[in-house]
């Protein structure tokens, strides 16, 4: 895996390429490049041994490829589903009027140092884009509704297509906007007989 590009690399500034269709052998290769990137970044061991910080979602400029394609591996605030796509093209064609943050401030890969702030998003918004299944090696056209935290990791990604990092849009207090809330996780209290 090709490393992360950090802050200050020309390549995070500039406005992603469209992938031409069909995907190509070297298109399809990336891809599965940046799933395996998130997916070894959760993995315990391996994260640690090859010191990755376990990302939910990348977009290819950070891996210093211009194009129009992202990942993400995430789950949503619940931890009731699990959001895993890859994504080529992708649009957004609508959006609430309501905006949201997340509440302790975004991080990204490719920004090092400590940021304080909060980035405002949308807080739903409906993408539509071409799906890359890894197995089948099909590309479908779809779309996406998402809400609350998944759809921040969404619009971060496709900021980075279009050469926005968080840290270009930092506010200490967004009017009228309400931060994503992780709600406690239930533990279901066990009695021993
Ligand atoms: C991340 N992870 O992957 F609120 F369960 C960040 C890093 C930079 C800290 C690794 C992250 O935000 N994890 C997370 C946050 C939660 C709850 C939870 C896990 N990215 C991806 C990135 O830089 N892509 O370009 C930054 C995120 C900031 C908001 C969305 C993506
Ligand atoms: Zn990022």
């Amino acid at each position: 895996m090709k490393d992360v590009i950090r802050e200050g690399h020309p390549t995070l500034a500039l406005k992603s390429k469209e992938v031409n269709l069909p995907l190509s052998k070297a298109d399809k290769n990336t891809l599965k490049l940046m799933m395996e990137f998130l997916e070894n970044g959760q993995d315990p061991g391996i994260s640690e041994e090859y010191e990755l910080r376990p990302g939910v979602g990348i977009a290819a400029p950070q891996i210093n490829i211009s194009k129009r394609m992202i990942a993400v591996y995430a789950n949503d605030e619940t931890g009731e589903k699990l959001y895993k796509h890859l994504l080529v093209n992708p649009k957004i064609i609508s959006h609430s009027v309501k905006k949201t943050y997340l509440p302790g401030g975004e991080g990204c890969l490719s920004v090092d140092r400590e940021v304080e702030g909060i980035t405002p998003r949308h807080k739903k918004i409906t993408l539509k884009s071409y799906f890359y299944n890894l197995e089948t090696e099909e590309l479908t056209l779809g779309t996406l509704r998402l809400t609350g935290y998944i759809s921040i990791v969404f619009q971060h990604e496709i900021d980075h297509l279009n050469g926005v990092l968080f840290v270009d849009k930092l506010f200490e207090n967004i009017e009228g906007a309400e931060p994503v809330v992780f709600p406690e996780p239930e533990i279901e209290e066990e009695i021993e007989l």
